[in-house]
């Protein structure tokens, strides 16, 4: 059961963060507001928001996800991989540091949140262009430290391991069709997200609701044939960013 969240409304200079999407140039105005509808789900989730005003000197600083590792006794707070990023996560530490003993990830490891699946008690993480095997490392010995198991996962093409797989409950992965066959999903039931549909792997699983973004027809019936409570947002302007529905909050 989550209580709790971070997000931060992005800032007016959002359109200079990094992407690889090729889907143009985000609009402010809509970003703001898609912004806004995906606090109000956070809301009917029954979460309390802790919504930080943006930071202009980090456009990228909207996808919060990345800077921190919130687990139910302490928080890890990460070393972004992409310098272009170094340095968001001090003020989330400040944030965290009321609600959880801190951790760290110190260098020269490099770890991004949207690397990190939690499921119960185990961690897989990614290493991925922005987590390497240096700062891998050091997160599962801090795992290990607070009583949960971990292993690791190459990511492969994918931006983040969050990107490509998700956990939706009951045993159950919401997982791209092309990673599905990865040993390390072997013990779930697996939801494919076809080819077309890849964005729509990025999911969030808050208190029984299912947070999909909104337009990916086959992946939306299939959650709901499974029986999903599902809550769908409008996220085009954050896709045009390389950014999903995780990267927009920390949940605890
Ligand atoms: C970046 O490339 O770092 C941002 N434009 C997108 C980050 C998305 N974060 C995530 O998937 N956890």
């Amino acid at each position: 059961m989550f209580t709790k969240t971070i997000a931060r409304v992005p800032g007016r200079n959002f359109d200079q963060g990094i992407t690889t999407s090729g889907l143009g140039s985000p609009d402010y105005t809509r970003a703001l507001k898609q912004h806004s509808s995906y606090c109000e789900a956070l809301r009917k989730c029954g979460l309390d928001l802790i919504i930080l005003e943006p930071n202009l000197q980090y456009p990228d600083s909207t996808f919060v996800e990345d800077t921190a590792i919130v687990t139910q006794s302490m928080a890890v707070i990460t070393r972004p991989g992409d310098k272009r990023r170094a340095g968001e996560e001090e003020e989330i530490e400040q944030v965290l540091k009321d609600f959880r003993e801190i951790e760290k990830i110190l260098p020269p490891g490099h770890v991004d949140g949207g690397d990190i699946l939690q499921i119960d008690n185990h961690f897989f993480i990614g290493i991925s262009g922005r987590t390497d095997p240096e700062g891998a490392d050091q997160l599962r010995s801090i795992f290990s430290k607070h009583g949960f198991t971990s292993s690791t996962i190459t990511v492969g093409n994918m931006l983040h391991l969050k990107s490509g797989v998700n956990y939706i409950g009951e045993n159950r992965l919401l997982v791209r069709q092309e990673i599905a066959a990865m040993k390390a999903f072997d013990n779930y039931d697996k939801i494919l997200v076809p080819p077309m549909e890849s964005y729509a792997a990025n999911c969030i699983l808050i208190n029984g609701y299912l947070i999909v973004p909104e337009g990916f027809p086959e992946t939306r019936e299939k959650l709901l044939h499974k029986g999903c409570t599902l809550i769908e947002l409008e996220m085009s302007e954050f896709q045009k960013m390389d950014g999903g529905l995780s990267c927009l909050s920390l949940r605890f």
